[in-house]
C-alpha cells in the first residue's frame, strides 16, 4: 500500500470492558476497512497514564480521568490506513457523548453530558480514547506499546485501497 497510509493509537476504555462492548467497537473499526496493526489487554498504571494525558494532567478533571482509566483493564491498539487517524476521530466522535453524533461508538453506546460528569467530579465515560493527531498517535503508540507487538500483515481487501 502506498499514499497516506499512517497509523494510529486506540484504547478502548474500562467501561467499554465492563459492558461487554469490546467486540461491536471494534467492528466499527474493521468494517471501515482499516487494519489492527496491534491489540492487547492492559491494566493502566499512573505513570503511564500520566505520559498518556500529559497535556491533561494539571486540569482539573485529571484525577478523576485518571481513576477512571484505572477502573479496570483497557484494551490498547495499534489501527492502519489512509489518513487512519482523522478517520479513525471520524468514527469514535466528538468528546462529550451528549453532542457525538449518531452513528459516531460515543454517539451510539453514550449520552452524558460533562455537565453532568463535573458535577459528580467524575471523568466523562466515552467508551474509547483515539489520537488527535498524528505525532499525538506515534508518541501514544511508543507509551504503550514495543515496536515487535504492532504486526505487519495483508488484510483480503487490501487491494481495495491499493
Ligand atoms: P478526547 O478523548 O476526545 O481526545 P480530551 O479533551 O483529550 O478528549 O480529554 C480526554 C478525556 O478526558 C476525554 O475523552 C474524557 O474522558 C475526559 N474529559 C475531558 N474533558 C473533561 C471534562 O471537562 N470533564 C470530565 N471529563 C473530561
Ligand atoms: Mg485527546
Amino acid at each position: 500500500m502506498e499514499g497516506k497510509i499512517e497509523r494510529t493509537f486506540i484504547a478502548l476504555k474500562p467501561d467499554a470492558v465492563q459492558r461487554g462492548i469490546v467486540g461491536e467497537v471494534m467492528d466499527r473499526l474493521e468494517r471501515a476497512g482499516l487494519r489492527i496493526a496491534a491489540l492487547k489487554m492492559v491494566q493502566a498504571s499512573d505513570e503511564v497514564l500520566e505520559e498518556h494525558y500529559s497535556e491533561h494532567v494539571d486540569k482539573d478533571f485529571y484525577d478523576s480521568l485518571a481513576e477512571f482509566m484505572k477502573e479496570g483493564p483497557v484494551i490498547a491498539g495499534v489501527v492502519e490506513g489512509v489518513e487512519a487517524v482523522a478517520v479513525v476521530r471520524k468514527i469514535v466522535g466528538a468528546t462529550e457523548p451528549y453532542e457525538a453524533a449518531p452513528g459516531t461508538i460515543r454517539g451510539d453506546f453514550s449520552h452524558m453530558s460533562m455537565e453532568h460528569a463535573d458535577e459528580r467530579g467524575k471523568a466523562v465515560k466515552n467508551i474509547i480514547h483515539a489520537a488527535g493527531n498524528p505525532e499525538e498517535a506515534e508518541e501514544e503508540i511508543s507509551i504503550w506499546f514495543d515496536e515487535e507487538e504492532i504486526h505487519q500483515y495483508e488484510r483480503v481487501d487490501d487491494f481495495h485501497i491499493a
